[in-house]
């Protein structure tokens, strides 16, 4: 199952209404190629035997790039998910430090390798615990916002799940608590109507994962999760809402998920080729570069340039990475609660 349908060209002018330049656009559009070129690496290296486990953003770019942007990088607090590659390429992580968790790799700096790719955090940036159980970093999000307001930060916080996440009883629980107290966070669940194999027609009775805001008390907003311009407009609305002290938004952007759900995944056992063909016809990327081509903000010409900047930083990345030490494993039980009897920890 997908959200296939008619792909409509974003309307001329629209970044202008939203006050974005031609250089923002065009980061936002460099971060999308960049998340392709190494989703696209990760997984041939996988398939070569030199990656235990990558999933990929594929679809999900534009709705990564867009809802980063719309916040105020440096001062927000952002709690993503796995998938999560293309934000947090946006907020500031590059693509070596990404590279360098994809082969668990000591210089990590999201988990010092010691997690799956993706997983961890990264202060400098403020992102928080990226964890691999899904659901349970909504609590922690709504505990960071309630830390924020009563310190009498401006900080709003981003908090990211994907369909399947907002099954989980700790999105209820944080839902739920962060419209009680009106605090400053904004719900972004990017819907890509699978979990794993689970279609979300098995996941909820009701057609949009925004429904579920009246429920609790807060606006819901479904949005076109492949416009990036159309993502930036909610969640800049929401963040907005949220520093002016009105409380939580939930944003669903309506994606495809092009790719399996990793490259543990046989998806081909749970979705036929003419439903993956028209989630396909839903790549953000041709989207958006036919927008900027539009605009005459792109050429055919810079449009290749950026493209081979991005396979550049990909190819250094994968050689940097690939020659990186491995974590040591005297330090295999450092930043743990506890230590093991017998063991040395820090
Ligand atoms: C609590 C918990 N239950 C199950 C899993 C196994 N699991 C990992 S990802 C996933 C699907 C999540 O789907 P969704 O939230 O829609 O995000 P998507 O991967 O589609 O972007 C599941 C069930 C898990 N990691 N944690």
């Amino acid at each position: 199952m997908n959200h296939a349908g008619v792909v409509e060209a974003i309307a001329p002018g629209k970044h202008k209404a939203l006050g974005l330049s031609a250089e923002q656009l065009l980061e936002m559009y460099f971060k999308m190629l960049l998340t392709r070129a190494l989703d696209e690496r990760a997984w041939a290296l996988n398939r070569q035997g030199k990656l235990p486990i990558v999933g990929a953003s594929t679809g999900h770019e534009a709705a990564q790039t867009g809802a980063a942007m719309a916040m105020d990088r440096g001062r927000d607090l952002f709690f993503p998910y796995y998938r999560d590659i293309c934000l947090l390429l946006t907020v500031g992580v590059t693509a070596q430090e990404m590279m360098l968790g994809f082969w668990a790799k000591a210089g990590n700096p999201l988990s010092g390798g010691r997690q799956f790719p993706t997983h961890g955090a990264y202060p400098k940036y403020r992102i928080y615990n990226i964890s691999n159980v899904v659901g349970p970093h909504g609590p922690e999000a709504v505990g960071a916002a309630l830390a924020a307001k009563m310190r009498r930060e401006p900080a709003v916080v981003l908090f990211c799940c994907g369909d399947g996440g907002t099954s989980q009883g700790d999105w209820h629980e944080a839902m739920n608590f962060a419209a009680i107290h009106r605090l400053p966070v904004v719900f972004f669940c990017e819907n890509n109507a699978l979990a794993i194999s689970v279609p979300a027609s098995k996941q909820m009775a009701v057609e949009n994962v925004s429904d579920r805001a009246q429920g609790y008390g807060m606006p819901g907003v479904t949005v076109n999760g492949v416009d990036p311009l159309e993502v930036y407009r909610a969640v800049r609305e929401a963040a907005e809402r949220a520093r002016r002290g009105e409380g939580p938004t939930l944003v669903e952007a309506k994606v495809e998920r092009i790719m399996p759900h990793t490259s543990d995944d046989d998806d081909r056992r749970y979705r036929s080729p003419e439903e993956l063909a028209e989630a396909r016809k839903r790549d953000p990327i041709p989207l958006f570069r036919d927008y900027l081509m539009a605009e005459e903000l792109l050429t055919e010409e810079t449009d290749g340039e950026y493209r081979r900047r991005a396979q550049a930083e990909v190819d250094e990345a994968t050689e940097f990475a690939e020659k990186a030490p491995q974590p040591d494993p005297s330090t295999l039980f450092d930043h743990l609660w506890a230590t093991p009897p017998g063991r040395k920890g820090g």
